[in-house]
C-alpha cells in the first residue's frame, strides 16, 4: 500500500492482514512503524466488512523488539516527551479480534505486540523474550504488566531478568501461544481463524473479547457481574435468535450483525 512505508496491508475478504515489513532490521518497530500499524488497524476498525485482523511478520522474524537504532541516543526528557510506548494505545483500542502469527524472533516490544493480540498463534519456528534487561531497560509495551498476567510472576520474572529466549513449545506451555503450527501452515492457519471469527455474530464476537479483557483487569466478582449482563444483554440481538432457530432447524445461522 502505497500509504504505508513499514507495513503491508491488505484485506482477503472479512479479513484486515497487517505484514510488518521492515525486514533489513528484522521489523523492529520504530516511530513510524507504530503509527502505521494503529492508522492500520483504525481502518480495519472503520471498515464494517472487516470481522477480524491478522498481524504478521517475516519467516525470520514477526517483530525483534523497539528500534534500538532510534532510541539509542535519547534522552528521557526525549522519550517522555515523544511518549515513548504511549503509542500503542491505538492499536490496543480497536475493537476487532486481533490475531498475531508469529514466526521466527518476537523479542522486545515484538513480543509484545503478540501480547497486545488476542489469540497468538505461532510457527515451529518462534522465539519468545524480554531482552531488554541486556541494553539496560526494561519493558516499556506491557511486558511487565501483561506477560505476568499472561504466564505467571515466576516466568515473567525469569524471562525479564535473565533476557533469555524461550522456545514456542515453553511458550505454549506458559500460556503465552494459544497454538503451535508448522512454518508453511502458519499465515492459512491465522487467517482461516480469523475467517471463522469474522463469520460469526460481530455484536457476540466484541461481545466475548470485551469480557475476556475485562478479566485481565477486574476481580472475580466484578468481572462474573460483567460477564453476566453482557450475556444476558445479547439476548436482546436478532443474532441470539438466529443462532438458535438454526440451530434447532439443523441449518447454517446467517447472522447480520444486529
Ligand atoms: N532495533 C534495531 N535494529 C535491529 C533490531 C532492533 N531491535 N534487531 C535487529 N536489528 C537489525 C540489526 O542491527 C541488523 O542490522 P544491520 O544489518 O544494519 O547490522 C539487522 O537487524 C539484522 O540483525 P542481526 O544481524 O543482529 O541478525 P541475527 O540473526 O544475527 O540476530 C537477533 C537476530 C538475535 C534478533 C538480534 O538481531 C538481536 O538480538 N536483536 C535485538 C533484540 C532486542 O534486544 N530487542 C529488544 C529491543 S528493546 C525493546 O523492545 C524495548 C521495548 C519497550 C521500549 C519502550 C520504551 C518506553
Amino acid at each position: 500500500d502505497a500509504a504505508f512505508e513499514t507495513l503491508l496491508v491488505e484485506t482477503r475478504g472479512a479479513v484486515g492482514l497487517v505484514t510488518l515489513n521492515r525486514p533489513k532490521a528484522l521489523n523492529a518497530l520504530n516511530a513510524a512503524l507504530i503509527e502505521e500499524l494503529g492508522r492500520a488497524l483504525e481502518a480495519f476498525e472503520a471498515d464494517e466488512a472487516v470481522g477480524a485482523v491478522v498481524i504478521t511478520g517475516s519467516e525470520k522474524a514477526f517483530a525483534a523488539g523497539a528500534d534500538i537504532r532510534e532510541m539509542a541516543q535519547m534522552s528521557f526528557a526525549d522519550v517522555y516527551l515523544a511518549d515513548l510506548g504511549g503509542a500503542w494505545a491505538r492499536v490496543v483500542a480497536c475493537r476487532k479480534p486481533r490475531i498475531a502469527a508469529v514466526s521466527g524472533y518476537a523479542l522486545g516490544g515484538g513480543a509484545e505486540l503478540a501480547q497486545m493480540c488476542d489469540i497468538v498463534i505461532a510457527s515451529t519456528t518462534a522465539k519468545f523474550g524480554q531482552p531488554e534487561i541486556t541494553l539496560g531497560i526494561i519493558p516499556g509495551f506491557g511486558g511487565t504488566q501483561r506477560l505476568a498476567r499472561a504466564v505467571g510472576k515466576a516466568k515473567a520474572m525469569d524471562l525479564i531478568l535473565t533476557g533469555r529466549m524461550m522456545d514456542v513449545e515453553e511458550a505454549e506451555r506458559c500460556g503465552l501461544v494459544s497454538r503451535v503450527v508448522a512454518p508453511e501452515r502458519l499465515l492459512d492457519e491465522a487467517i482461516e481463524a480469523a475467517e471463522k471469527i469474522a463469520g460469526f455474530s460481530r455484536v457476540a464476537v466484541l461481545a466475548a473479547k470485551e469480557a475476556v479483557d475485562v478479566a485481565q483487569e477486574a476481580g472475580l466478582t466484578e468481572g462474573m457481574r460483567f460477564e453476566r449482563r453482557t450475556f444476558q444483554s445479547l439476548f436482546a440481538t436478532d443474532d441470539q435468535s438466529e443462532g438458535m432457530a438454526a440451530f434447532l432447524e439443523k441449518r447454517k445461522p446467517s447472522f447480520r450483525n444486529r
